[in-house]
């Protein structure tokens, strides 16, 4: 054979598989673009992508979950969907070769993901119903008969070659296949897909819409009991300490929603029921607005903060005092002879947080929030309503995006994370940061700002103390406090002097526990340990 020969049959032979690769993606392509449309008409979230991510979101093992939030932080989603996407591309283009032997079976596998998507589709927590597979089934049905005539051009024509793999000899002369037909069909699909997915992007962008618009036309009425004024002192004038307020668009995020819930306000319900409610209420959301408004600065924290880490943030909370609603309910907190002593908070999203219903119902200002700095609750923070109790990690108090509370006991029932390694009660630990100088800093040798927050939401922050290297503690500058549920900023003037140093902090809350030097992970009730920093002085 010439080398020439042996190049067009080399080339002839590797058209076919990438035709049988091309198919496979155009088939994908359409997949996800039909259920992309029919997932509008029923439920963005019953999407496929969505729905195996949201599966296995849920199915993810706690340490990996973990290690996720850690490294990726809010990203986690996106890394998880271009993981997912990159997988299908894999799949499909797989499932494609394949169908060029054995035409229906790879048809037939297509089908298969379908099942796949619609199994996740239903085992959400909320899923609405049998509709939710539609998105996943009708896209894989519309799929596997693309593939099914894609593969068909490939084949010799008048020949129709089945399971047998008797067009394999084909593949050898790369001829006899409708190049036309291919082409023309392709293009159209590619086309038509296209055409679908963007149609229904802008079909599910019409429901968001509507619940942007109920958020644009809320009109928080002012708080019966306003915050007290932040002291003037509760703000160093320090460089690169953490803003005594926390921006909304600085709050940091944390949830299992691969698609943010947009609630409609309008039509927003909220459900109050279950042991010992002797009153079971329905509220929508301008009975809440038409209720006394309080308004509190609260510090929240995320479990899942490791030492130093950046899952804290405070802001100006208003909302329904919680207590008040609950007793109008008729319950009582187990102190008091009351029968429930856990409020599983149910969201939008299925998401279920427990909460003691004593820390709930002990005075401490927990809310139904429904603004967040002046404005109402941004939509990654819960809009239109979410949950906030004073000293309790957000895994177990802070439902985003909530519609349902119901009083249940813990022997009763374990909620969302309970089920997944998580402790079932976790007040926030003691802790502080360091928020400049950053690791690593080259700061002059002389006086340094050392500078940060720290928390123990409801005991309040007493002390602060820094040590360089293995130095003695040293007091730190304690700024004013604003009150016990918010973090406190502090700064400590070293004299800095030449050279490498480490630099640690410590806290004291109000019961007099000083913040512990025991280093454990997040799992399960939140990390210990102190926070340092390695500098070095020029
Ligand atoms: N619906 C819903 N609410 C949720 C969560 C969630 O995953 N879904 N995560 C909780 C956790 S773990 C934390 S720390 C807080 C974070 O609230 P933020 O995102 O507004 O900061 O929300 C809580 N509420
Ligand atoms: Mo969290």
């Amino acid at each position: 054979m010439t080398d020439d020969k042996k190049q067009t049959r080399i080339t002839r032979s590797l058209v076919r598989p990438a035709l049988g690769a091309l198919s496979g993606l155009l088939a994908g392509f359409a997949a996800l673009a039909v259920a992309e449309l029919v997932a509008a008409g029923v439920r963005p979230q019953a999407g496929p992508v969505i729905a195996v991510g949201g599966a296995a979101i849920d199915r993810t093992p706690t340490p990996v979950k973990d290690w996720a939030i850690r490294n990726f932080g809010t990203n986690d989603k996106l890394v998880l969907q271009l993981g997912i996407l990159a997988a299908l591309v894999l799949f499909a283009i797989a499932l494609g070769v394949f169908a060029l032997r054995y035409r229906r079976t790879g048809a037939a596998g297509v089908l298969l993901f379908g099942v796949v998507g619609a199994a996740a589709a239903l085992s959400r927590p909320d899923s609405t119903g049998l509709t939710d597979a539609l998105p996943s089934v009708v896209g894989a049905v519309v799929a596997a008969a693309l593939l099914y005539f894609l593969i068909g051009r490939l084949q010799i024509r008048g020949q129709a070659p089945d399971d047998t793999g008797s067009a394999r000899d084909d593949s050898s002369r790369g001829e006899g296949w409708d190049r036309r037909g291919f082409v023309i069909l392709a293009t159209a699909a590619a086309a038509a897909s296209a055409g679908t997915g963007l149609l229904g992007r802008a079909l599910s962008g019409s429901k968001s819409r509507e619940a942007a618009a109920s958020r644009a036309d809320v009109v928080l009425p002012a708080p019966a009991s306003p915050a007290d004024a932040i002291p003037k002192g509760a703000q160093l004038r320090i460089r690169d300490v953490s803003p005594f307020t926390t921006p909304n668009k600085d709050f940091y995020r944390v949830d299992t929603a691969l698609v943010v819930p947009k609630v409609d306000a309008t039509t927003w319900k909220l459900r109050i029921h279950g042991k010992g409610v002797t009153r079971p209420v329905t509220l929508t959301f301008d009975d809440l607005l038409r209720r006394e408004l309080i308004e509190r600065d609260i510090t929240l924290t995320c479990v899942s903060n490791e030492v130093g880490g950046p899952y804290v943030g405070n802001a100006r909370w208003i909302g329904v005092r919680l207590a008040d609603l609950l007793a109008e309910c008729g319950v009582k907190p187990p102190s008091k002879g009351g029968r429930a002593d856990q409020l599983v908070a149910r969201s939008v999203d299925g998401m279920t947080i427990g909460s003691p219903v004593e820390d709930v119902m002990d005075g401490r200002d927990a809310l139904l929030a429904v603004g967040m700095n002046g404005e109402p609750l941004p939509f990654v923070h819960g809009f239109p309503v979410r949950m906030l109790v004073p000293g309790l990690f957000g895994y177990v108090s802070a439902c985003k995006w909530i519609q349902d509370i119901e009083l249940t006991s813990f022997d009763d029932y374990d909620a969302y994370w309970v089920k997944r390694d998580w402790a079932r009660q976790a007040p926030i630990k003691t802790q502080s940061r360091i928020d400049t100088p950053k690791p690593f800093a080259r700061p002059k040798a002389g006086s340094v700002m050392v500078a940060g927050v720290a928390w123990a939401q409801h005991r309040g922050i007493d002390k602060v103390e820094v040590r360089v290297d293995d130095g003695p503690w040293q007091e730190a500058r304690l700024a004013a406090e604003d009150s016990r549920d918010t973090w406190r900023q502090w700064s400590y003037d070293w004299r800095a002097t030449e050279g490498g140093h480490t630099l640690t902090v410590r806290a004291t809350d109000r019961t007099g526990t000083v913040q512990t030097e025991k280093r454990t992970g997040t799992v399960p009730d939140g990390a210990s340990g102190r926070h340092s920093v390695v500098v070095t002085v020029e």
